[in-house]
């Protein structure tokens, strides 16, 4: 008796120990499809980037969804149009959350208003064509058709019509959650968000109704990868926030139709990931893989406050594609978590030091004046040394994310508040020839002449007011003004 409880005991500490470290992958498959069904219930339907209620522990059910397609005129940034067609009216389509167990009963709806069949893949479906074949549904029609769902995890979905790549690089995907027996465990902040790559026949930013390019998608050559369907989709505004001290999990799917995406959180380092949105739970993990057609979930807690930068890290993608998102995380800062900036200065690597901004040699130097041409001369270095990889070559900036400098109302109103913007940095909200930006400028870490040189050459070029900047303006700026507080808000 007493040699048996032993026994009984290790296994139940080995076990504990197993699934310490493996979570939920040692729960060996379970065959569900023998569960039965209590009731009928309407499957709650959301748009980006929210997701339905969890389902706790509810038993499996008769879920009824009804999903209406839909092809609507869309902005992929300021300017930029799309006809995009959708599962539900977004992009990506409506979030479906079920758990195992559950027989879904699918209602796809195509509107009268729209101009193509369509039919739905879900990877979730064990059958043919993950539901295609059932559901090829023309414009003004319903299609219905049933499955079970066997498998827990994160599936994407999306339509399987021909040419499929054509339907699927115009927003025609989304996301089936799947929650294991009893639900996931609960946390605080649920998001959903999906990566897609777009194909227009302008490049990135071209104005106007943008048809979709074949020619580059089946070359793999992007013009825009974005978040939720469109530039700034998550970010400004429409941020995901949370506050320090909760978990967030984000639901994260790839539509593709052919790019992978490298998804990582700027600051952030995910706590779990559920790989390829199965059962695998990997830890401490800092950027990961999400195939075209796959998905991930990935849960980490915030700890300090901020605005934490969501990127596919193919970093072109993101800072000249619109593959951009952000997190605002308020609430108390934690100095021994995330200090802040403790010491500014010039890193000179040959002495191995860091020193204070040598400011007598900043002085020395502005006693000789540079005449105007040599101003601009310098200028356009620096310019093209630094300026330039935000506001780009000619001061055109980046749409929605990085403001024009070319014929900027903000910089020719105001040399000070220009001057401040390089000296300090500029967030917030600013309004630059009509048009909202919402992002981070650092602060430029330059000396009084080279930034009355920069901003000399900024005013002579591309239309500006041609204001002629002095060091002797920047250093009175320097004085007057006081850095701003910290690097988010
Ligand atoms: C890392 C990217 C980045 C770099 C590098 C950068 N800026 Fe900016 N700049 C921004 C962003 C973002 C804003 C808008 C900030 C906001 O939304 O609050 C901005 C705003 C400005 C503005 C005011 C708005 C406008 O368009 O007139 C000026 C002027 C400006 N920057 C000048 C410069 C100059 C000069 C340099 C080089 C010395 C420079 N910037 C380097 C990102 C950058
Ligand atoms: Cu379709």
């Amino acid at each position: 008796m007493k040699t048996k409880f032993k026994i009984a005991a290790c296994v139940l500490a080995t076990t504990a120990i197993t699934a310490g470290l493996f979570s939920f992958r040692d729960n060996s498959p379970t065959d569900y499809s023998k569960i039965s069904v209590e009731g009928e219930t309407i499957a709650e339907l959301t748009a980006p980037p929210l997701v339905p209620k969890p389902i706790g522990n509810r038993a499996a059910t008769k879920l009824i969804v009804n999903m209406e397609i839909k092809e609507i005129e869309g902005e992929m940034v300021d300017g930029v149009k799309y006809t995009y067609w959708t599962f539900g009216g977004s992009v990506p389509g409506s979030f479906i959350r079920t758990r195992v167990g559950d027989e879904v009963e699918f209602h796809l709806k195509n509107h009268p208003d729209n101009k193509l069949p369509h039919n739905i893949d879900l990877h979730a479906v064990t059958g043919p064509g993950g539901g295609a074949t059932s559901s090829l549904v023309a414009p003004g029609h319903e299609k219905v058709f049933n499955f079970k769902t066997l498998n827990p995890g994160l599936y994407v979905y999306h339509c399987a019509t021909a040419p499929v790549g054509m339907h699927i690089a115009n927003g025609m995907y989304g996301l089936i959650l799947v929650e294991p027996e009893g639900g996931l465990p609960p946390v605080d902040r649920e998001y959903y968000v999906m990566q897609g790559d777009f194909y227009t026949k302008g490049k990135y930013g071209e104005q106007g109704l943008q048809p979709f390019d074949m020619d580059k998608a089946v070359k793999e050559d992007a013009d825009y990868v974005v978040f939720n369907g469109k530039v700034g989709s998550i970010t400004g505004d429409n941020s995901l926030t949370a506050k320090v001290g909760e978990t967030v999990r984000i639901y994260m799917g790839n539509g593709g139709p052919n790019l992978v995406s490298s998804f990582h959180v700027i600051g952030e380092i995910f706590d779990k990931v559920h790989i390829e949105g199965g059962d695998m739970i990997n830890k401490n993990v800092q950027t990961t893989l999400i195939p075209a057609g796959g998905s991930a979930i990935v849960e980490f807690k915030v700890d300090v406050p901020g605005t934490f930068i969501i990127v596919d890290h193919s970093i072109f993608r993101a800072f000249n594609k619109g593959a951009i998102g952000m997190l605002k995380v308020e609430g108390p800062a934690d100095k021994q978590i995330y200090s802040g900036t403790t010491q500014e200065g010039i890193y000179l690597a040959e002495g191995g030091t860091i020193q204070n901004m040598p400011k007598v040699k900043n002085e020395a130097k502005n006693l000789v004046a540079k005449t105007l041409p040599q101003q601009l001369k310098a200028g356009k270095e620096l310019f093209g040394g630094t300026c330039f990889a935000c506001h780009q070559s000619e001061g055109q900036g980046i749409p929605s994310v990085f403001p024009p400098l070319a014929k900027s109302d903000y910089l020719n109103a105001d040399p000070k508040r220009a001057i401040d913007a390089v000296l300090h940095g500029l967030s917030g909200e600013v309004k630059v020839n009509g048009k909202k930006f919402n992002n981070v400028m650092t602060s430029q870490n330059l000396t009084d002449e080279e930034i009355a040189n920069t901003l000399t050459y900024v005013y002579d070029s591309w239309g500006n007011n041609k204001t002629r900047v002095t060091s002797a303006m920047v250093k009175a700026q320097r004085a007057n003004s006081t850095p701003q507080s910290g690097g988010s808000h």
